[in-house]
């Protein structure tokens, strides 16, 4: 009875789930959240605080000591830590770690009467981490799109993006060039945790890797051009781009009664992680995830590219490639829509449905009141195409999710088509939005239990590493708990309101 561990290092928290697949149960989790267990970093929401706000660092020594306590935590579970076979992992994409000439040393060296933050603190070249968030490098975006052009996409799979980790590096190699130069590994999060499991280097895998404008995702190797133009000597400063089984654990970790030497898989990214986690890894099954923000991801049948340049393209960990688009305006958004038409969530998710018609007569609202990513429109501010404030609160609330569901169908187009349509997070509970969803996409839109599909993602590619089918696993760990058949009737409605929406995006 192998048990296996997955750890996902993430934005607010990390999280550890120990799955048993012959059982088909998680047999442990714990979690570390950085506000309240760890304030002494001072990134409450996982970010330090910064006087430009287009700046989002975080402190890597954070994420270090949160690994200790997780693992801590998880034994104090009372689960039987030497029955763990394999770990797996992933880490939010994008952010980047600098590490000196001493990174090396101190990890071969790890002495489990110290913490790790302790004794990689003098590894680190730079002392914060830039971070998804983060979208202060859009002069180095340019740069990087006057020198490539269409290259940069159609080879690394997504233009330039500010949260990208190469548009980050060139911003620090031209304004901290004497840091850089002392720079002599930069790790992705996930690659740096993973590098500490096994105390020595560890692969960057091409589901996070992608997420760099620097990897070349025809070869899956870095794009050497591409790396030398973006910083110099930057190709020598990254790891190298693997798969599968990353190295053994160090025997730092033996004093939470893992044994040491066993395997560590490379981690990846979280979202491919919770590609494999929601059990959408293989084609035709697309994840609606309905949180803060919404994202849409679906693993491809082949390798395209977003002939708009709002999707990106990452490495499937199960093979092959993914799409990942990001919604900012979710949940936030929709609540405020519920609280300005003085709806309760009981009326926003049902009833307002049941009092207007599918296609609205028309009516379409985008709720972005913050800039939105998809497509990219830095002003925010509702867009609607009719008199909304005037509104009944149910026409104001189906114009919103109706505008929703037909974007995301809208920017899904170059994806593929989907007959089946997996939604998680907390909105997905909303009997409204799955039925405009299902009817929307004309496809079969399935709800899923899985509260930590990263993690759990984390855990089932230990067990893939270790010879367990992901199949095998995706049927008891990402049960279907409902189901939402579309209605026929409402296809043509909805494919004639396709054109409004994108009318609707342009608006000023
Ligand atoms: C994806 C992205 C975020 C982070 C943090 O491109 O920026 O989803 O991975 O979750």
């Amino acid at each position: 009875m192998a048990f296996y561990l997955g750890i996902d290092s993430s934005t607010q928290s990390m999280k550890g789930l120990v799955i048993d697949p012959a059982a088909g149960s998680v047999v442990s989790s714990a979690s570390v959240h950085f506000k309240t267990d760890l304030p002494q970093y001072k990134c409450p929401d996982g970010v330090l605080a910064h006087i430009d706000p287009l700046v989002k660092h975080a402190d890597p020594l954070m994420w270090l000591a949160a690994l200790d306590l997780l693992l801590a935590r998880l034994q104090a579970t009372g689960v039987d830590m030497g029955q763990i076979a394999a770990i797996g992992g992933d880490g939010q994409q994008h952010g980047s770690v600098y590490l000196n000439g001493r990174f090396a040393q101190a990890l071969s060296g790890l002495n489990p009467s110290l913490p790790l933050a302790e004794q990689l603190k003098g590894a680190l070249a730079r002392p914060t981490s830039p971070i998804w968030m983060d979208s202060s490098t859009s002069a180095e975006c340019r740069e990087l799109d006057a020198q490539f052009g269409a290259r940069l996409q159609a080879d690394t799979g997504s233009p330039a993006i500010e949260r990208f980790t190469g548009p980050q590096i060139r911003k620090y190699a031209k304004t901290e060039p004497e840091r850089y130069a002392q720079t002599e590994r930069i790790h992705l999060v996930s690659s740096f945790l993973c590098s500490v499991l096994i105390g020595k280097d560890a692969p960057i895998d091409a589901g996070d890797g992608a997420g760099m404008n620097l990897l070349n995702l025809r070869t899956l190797a870095w794009d050497a051009e591409i790396a030398a133009f973006t910083a110099p000597g930057l190709a020598a400063k990254l790891p190298r781009v693997g798969t599968g089984v990353a190295g053994g654990l160090h025997a730092y970790f033996a004093k939470y009664g893992l044994k040491p030497g066993l395997p560590v898989a490379v981690w990846t990214g979280d979202n491919p992680a919770s590609l494999v986690g929601t059990g959408a890894w293989d084609a035709g099954v697309a994840v609606v995830s309905l949180g803060t923000s919404d994202t849409f991801f679906a693993a491809l049948d082949a390798f395209r590219t977003d002939p708009e340049g709002c999707g990106h393209v990452f490495g499937n960990p199960a093979g092959g490639f993914m799409s990942l688009a990001c919604f900012k305006n979710g949940s936030l958004a929709r609540d405020r829509v519920r609280q300005e038409a003085g709806a309760s969530w009981e009326f926003f998710d049902q009833k307002a449905f049941e009092l207007t018609p599918a296609g609205n007569g028309g009516r379409l609202a985008l709720p972005w009141f913050v800039p939105e990513i998809t497509p990219p429109v830095l002003t925010p501010g509702l867009r609607a195409n009719f008199d909304f404030a005037a509104a009944a609160p149910e026409v104001r609330i189906r114009a919103v999710v109706e505008a929703q569901a037909l974007a995301l169908r809208s920017h899904a187009l170059w994806i593929g088509a989907f007959d089946t349509i997996r939604v998680t997070g907390g909105a997905s509970k909303s009997p409204g939005i799955r039925q405009t969803l299902a009817d929307v996409f004309q496809a079969r839109v399935e709800s899923i239990a899985v509260a930590d599909s990263a993690a759990l993602g984390g855990a089932m590619l230990a067990a893939h590493a270790d010879g367990v089918p992901l199949a095998v696993m995706t049927d008891s760990f990402s049960p279907v708990t409902a189901v939402c058949e579309p209605d026929p009737a409402r296809a043509a409605v909805y494919d004639g309101l396709l054109a409004a929406v994108r009318a609707l995006e342009k608006q000023p």
